[in-house]
Formats: C-alpha cells, structure tokens, sequence
C-alpha cells in the first residue's frame, strides 16, 4: 500500500567527512525499532556503511538509504558520505531529499569546505536544512563554536530551537525552547521530561525570544504582535516556525551525541512536526523535452508520474539498481514508462524499498518517495523516467569533474577488456569516475577526484569484476609539431630484378596555428606526379603523422603541400608513392624547426584564505600561470594554467598545504610549446619506454 504523501519525509543527513552522520543515522534505526542493536561504523555493523570497502575504512563511500517509520511517518534516511572524493554521490541524493539535516560537530573552525558544499547544494535546491550539532558528550565540546561556525563560514542563519544541558562529560539532555521544557536521558536510556535547570533558565529564555522573533519575521501581522506584546502563541509560533523552516529563512539548530544515542528522539519529532512533506515547496521545475522550454509539474499523487533516478547501483550477481524518487503522481509494480532523457520505454518491474544492503518489495508508491526498481535496460543516474503522455525532463546530475588520472593495467597479461568492461560497470555506479583510452598512449586512463576515490575504484574492481590491476602515473600526451617552414624531396627508387619500384614527391611543410591539427594541399600542376598517386601521397604522410621525429609522438599543426615530384611508367605505384612521401615528409620536418607540444590543465583550485600564499608559490614552482583569484565565502578560487606534467600527482600535495580543505577539478584547455630546456628529458624517456618495449 502507498503511504499519503503528507507521512513522507526524506532526511537527508549531510555534512563534512567523520562528522558522525552515520552514526546518528544507525541511531535513528535504533531508537524507531527496525534494528534490534545499534550498529556501529567502529565495530563495522552499520547498516549504512555496508559495502567491504567501506567497513575496512570505516567511513561512508556511498549514500545508502534505509526506511525508519516514526510516529506515523514514513522516514527515509539518506546517509551520504562527506569526503570530497565521494561527496558528489550525495550532492546528486540530495535532490531527492525534503530535509537536509546537516551534522555539525561541536567546535568553532571546524566547518570544512565539504559542508560549504552541501550547504551551497541546499541553497541551489531550495532545501530546508535543520543543522544537528552532535558529539556533545565530547571532550571540549562547544555547542556555541557550532553555532559560530554556521553564521561566519557558511553565513547561514542558525536559530537554536534547543540548547545543551552540559558538555562532554556532563551532556545529559536538553532544552526543548518550543515547549521550554528539559529532556534529561536517565541510566535506563530513557528521557525525562524535567523543569529547566535553574543555571539555564536566563539562557533558555533569551534564546526562546530569538526564536520567536526569528520565526515571527515570516509574517507581518506577526511581527506586529510580537513587537507589541513580545509573545506568540505555541500554535503561532509553531505554524510560522513551520512556514519558515519550508522556505529556508533559518537553519534550526538541535543538538545531542548521535552516537551515543541522545537527542535522537526529539530531532525525529521535529523532523517530522517542523518540516514539509513532499509537495509543500512549490511545483518542480522542468523542461519540455521536444521544444526545451521550461514547464512546471505540481507535486502531488493526482498529477502525472515523473521520477529522476539519483543513483544506480550495480551488483556483478543480480545486477542494476536504480534508485529514484518519484517527483510527482504515483506508480505501481509492473509498469512500463517512458525514460525521457533517452527518449525510450522501461519497464518496471518490482518496486523495492531500500532499507540498507537489503530491499523490500511494494506495490504502489506516492509522490516524494524513493524507492528502486532492477535491470532496467538503458537508464543512468539523472535521467527522468514519466508517463509517456505527460513527459517532462528534469535537470541532470551535478558536474564534477575528475582531478586525478592514473593509468590503469591488468596484472594478468590480456585483461584488458575485462578491466574495460568492470569499469564501465562501476562508471555506472558512480558518474565521477571516467575512463578513457589515450589515443596516443594507448594507456587505460581512469580519472577521478582524487587518490582515494581511484584507490577504491581499483578494490572494487577486484571484489565485484575479479580484475586485479596496478595503477600508474599517467603518461604525458606530448605532441609534436614545427616552427619552421622547410622543403624536401621524397624519392624511392628500386629497379633491381622484376619490377621497379619508383615514386618522387616534392613537399613542403610549414606550421598552422595551435589546435587546427593537420591540412594537406595538392600542389601539383602539369601532373608531374599523377592524379591516382596523390592520395597515396596524402597517405603516406598521414601515417608518419603518427610518429614525430623528436620522442615519437603525433605530429600536429602542420600543413603539407606537394609541389612537385616525378613518376616512372612502370614502376611507379601507389606504395612507392606512399613510401616516398613519408621519407620527405620526414626530412622536411626535420629541417622545419621541430619542437614538442606539452597538454596545459585549466585547474580550478578552491583554497582557505590563510593557505592562499603557498599555494600560489608552489602553483609558480610548477610552472602555472594564475589567471584570477575569485573571492568565496572563507576562501578564494584561484584560476590557473598548469602544464599537466607539473600535476599528475597535484591532489596529495594540496591536501598537505591546506590541511585538507583545498579542493580543485582540473580539465585540458590546450597544448604550448615545451620550454628547451626540459625537451632533452623528454626525449631520453622517451626512447627508454622504446627500448623498453623491444
Ligand atoms: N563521542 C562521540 N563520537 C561519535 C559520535 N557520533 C559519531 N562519533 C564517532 O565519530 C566517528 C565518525 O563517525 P561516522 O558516523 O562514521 O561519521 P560520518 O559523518 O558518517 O563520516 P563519513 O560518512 O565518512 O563522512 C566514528 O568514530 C564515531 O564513533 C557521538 O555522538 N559521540
Ligand atoms: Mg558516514
């Protein structure tokens, strides 16, 4: 049976890497009664960090999704993962989501530039966020440094709704500033309702009246009443607490220790009280898929079906999982729709719940759940599935792009394609990774963003495809091309024996601009060299493209004419044709000036303000040319130009500058002269991997 749409509330939990999000998460499970004991990331027995790679870690690698009902609602928790390697997967989750509770931990200077991701994701999105200030029994814990942290890094609003009792070892429950009541956990795990501690009792009013006030400025009238009388009812406050929180004014801001369980059940109440269900926030946003305009989709169970998927998951066994969540109408098992991206029917088959690593059948689901369907044929992660009557495209996935490459090989001699095909399967899984075949190489390149995230790549590779590789630095893709313009002969002659071989091609060879690759010009007049010969000739220097003169690699931006040449009746040949025009084209370049073509990466690097100094020296000792720096909230991006061969291993040595709050993507702009004095290390390197593979 569906549930009603006014019981859905998908909790998305977010938050910067090790903040305790998963913790809180198996404690929910817990404390609404689907598991029997409390999981734990530690002991490895989370329910959301499932998967081998994961529990040896012991941090999230994948959102996961599990169902907990609460107090007649229907939660879904959406635990994703908070190091930058792997945040994208939940950026990309977080659409689905109609809450983000965002877990902070209890310090001042401790936000990371993962929250300032999601928090930028919420905001992008439109997306309550209700922050969760854990690890209150910490030592040193500070509830107010948190609140610091989410006003100055990350210029939210925070409003408490609650205020500690005690810290670190004396955290024993909370102050309820809605109902101004204290909840003290007992030795028994249970919660007591209590008067408010008397060392508190200033404290709790004061933050009550920013409370109301915050919550009172969603309404004129309101406001009014609450400047002229200084108090709202408790059914005022909770309904403009309500309207305030749907259309993100504030962050509310609870706390606890999800770890060790308290606070729990009061966040799950707010949650549910305080926070809209699916369809309160306005219709969704969309686009005709035929004509590309904008169109609009009311999100309730009468309107048409439209889901996106957020996230495919792929098991070498039982296949594809997609997940999605169903923006608007309902849908039952065994339907066929219409994926709209790929302008292609699917059909459904079993709709199932997720709940952890396992999954439960349903038969029928509402507007705002989120469920998975298996195998579908053509269907990827940001894609729109909906009724073919009624077809509407949502926006895609978040873009990411890779920072790092590494080139990948079997370690069984003639895997290649295996490792090809697992890759392709995991790519799947996770859009940010990507893998491409270097034309010139011929190496397997896996990009991602960054060391780790390919390190697990290459684990589950093995787990799940049984493919054992080892992972490389890259080689750099030079090129070759010329600065000067030189003229040469190509002449084959041999008239020993049977019959002759005999071709003469004049040619010359001059540089065209960077990037317009290679042109050929048929000069010939008076047909000294015949027609049928000349695409042999064109043939012939397109092949020795392929192999520059200085390291062997391609040659580019280069234009070649034939101006003159000279034929035999009988002996010439299409070959002999060939085979000239490849020798002259060689000696001419030879004679052209030739010189090597380095790959230079747009980076864009996001940096603290106090790292900014040495992470600009160290971007000029690895010859990179800043372009601009643009100011951020607590940091600054900083544009630049970088020679790839100066970055293969970039993220490693950010990550030690910054303390681990730099973060930067990295993509090809264009190829520049290689300064001289580095050419000599390219060509000795260059003829040792020859040598090496004779
Ligand atoms: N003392 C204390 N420790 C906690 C609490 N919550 C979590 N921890 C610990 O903090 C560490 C990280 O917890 P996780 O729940 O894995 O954090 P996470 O935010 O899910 O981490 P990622 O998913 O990797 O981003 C673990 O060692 C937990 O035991 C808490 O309330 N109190
Ligand atoms: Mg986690």
């Amino acid at each position: 049976m569906a549930h009603e749409i006014g019981q859905v509330r998908n909790i998305g939990i977010v938050g910067q890497g090790g903040s305790g999000k998963t913790s809180l998460a198996d404690a929910i499970l817990f404390a609404a009664g689907v598991t029997t004991r409390l999981g734990s990331v530690d002991e490895g027995t989370s329910a959301f960090d499932f998967e081998p790679e994961e529990t040896r870690r012991k941090l999230s690698l994948n959102t996961a999704f599990h169902h907990a009902p609460w107090k007649k609602h229907e939660l879904t928790l959406v635990d994703t993962p908070g190091y930058i390697n792997f945040l994208t997967d939940g950026l990309n989750c977080m659409r689905a989501c109609t809450v983000a509770v965002l877990v902070l931990e209890p310090h001042a200077g401790g936000v990371k530039v993962e929250a300032e991701r999601v928090w930028s994701r919420a905001e992008q999105l439109a997306l309550p966020v209700v922050a969760f200030v854990t690890k209150m029994d910490r030592e040193n814990a500070d509830f107010d440094g948190a609140l610091k942290d989410l006003g100055e890094v990350l210029r939210a609003k925070p409003v408490p709704v609650q205020l500690p009792i005690g810290s670190a070892e004396t955290f024993t429950g909370l102050v309820d500033l809605l109902a101004m009541k204290a909840l003290v956990a007992q030795p028994n795990g249970q919660v007591k309702e209590e008067a408010i501690p008397a060392a508190l009792a200033d404290a709790a009013k004061a933050a009550r009246e920013r409370l109301m006030e915050a919550a009172a400025e969603t309404d004129d009238a309101l406001v009014e009443q609450y400047l002229e009388s200084g108090e709202l009812t408790n059914e005022q406050l909770a309904q403009a607490l309500r309207i305030a929180v749907r259309d993100a004014r504030f962050v509310p801001v609870l706390c606890g220790a999800g770890g060790k369980g308290l606070g729990l059940a009061p966040l799950l109440d707010f949650l549910v009280e305080y926070t809209p269900p699916p369809g309160e926030r306005g219709q969704a946003g969309g686009e005709d898929p035929k004509t590309g305009e904008p169109i609009e989709r009311d999100v309730t169970p009468s309107a048409p079906f439209s889901a996106v998927v957020i996230k495919n998951v792929v098991d070498p066994f039982s296949g594809k999982l997609s997940i999605f969540q169903v923006v608007s109408g309902e849908v039952s098992a065994d339907s066929t729709v219409l994926n709209v991206t790929k302008d292609g029917k699917e059909r459904l088959g079993h709709l199932l719940r997720l709940e952890g690593k396992k999954q439960a059948q349903v038969d029928k689901l509402t507007t705002g759940e989120i469920a998975a369907v298996a195998k579908l044929k053509d269907t990827e992660a940001g894609d729109t599935l909906a009724d073919e009557k009624a077809p509407i495209r949502y926006p895609g996935l978040v873009p990411m792009s890779a920072a790092i490459s590494f080139a990948i090989e079997p370690k069984t001699k003639g895997e290649e394609d295996k490792v090809v095909q697992g890759l392709h399967k995991l790519i799947e899984e996770d859009p940010t990774l990507k893998m491409q075949r270097d034309a010139q190489t011929k190496e397997i390149i896996l990009s991602g963003v960054g060391q780790l995230h390919i390190e697990v790549a290459v684990e589950k590779l093995k787990r799940k495809f049984g493919v054992e590789v080892e992972l490389k630095a890259p080689k750099v893709p030079y090129k070759e091309t010329i600065k000067g313009t030189a003229k040469a002969q190509g002449r084959l002659k041999k008239q020993t024996g049977g019959r002759g071989q005999f071709g003469d091609a004049w040619l010359e060879v001059s540089p065209l601009p960077r990037g317009t690759g290679f042109e050929f010009v048929d000069g010939i007049v008076g047909g000294v060299v015949p027609r049928q010969f000349i695409p042999a000739v064109e043939k012939g220097v397109r092949e020795a493209l392929h192999e520059g003169i200085l390291a062997h690699y391609e040659v580019v931006d280069i234009r070649v004419k034939l101006y003159d040449g000279s034929f035999h009746t009988v002996d010439s040949s299409e070959m002999a044709f060939k085979i000239a025009a490849s020798m002259g084209f060689k000696t001419a370049v030879q004679q052209a000036k030739p010189i090597l073509l380095e790959p230079i990466m747009a980076m864009d690097i996001a940096v603290p303000d106090e790292n900014m100094g040495d992470v600009i020296g160290d971007l000029n000792s690895r010859r990179g040319k800043v372009l601009g720096v643009d100011p951020k909230v607590g940091s600054q991006v900083i544009r630049a130009l970088v020679p790839m061969a100066e970055v293969l291993r970039y993220s490693p040595d950010l990550r030690s500058m910054t303390s681990g709050r730099g973060a930067f993507t990295m993509e090809f702009d264009h190829y520049e002269e290689l300064p001289a004095h580095l050419v000599d290390k390219v060509v000795k390197e260059a003829e040792e991997r020859r040598a090496a593979q004779r």
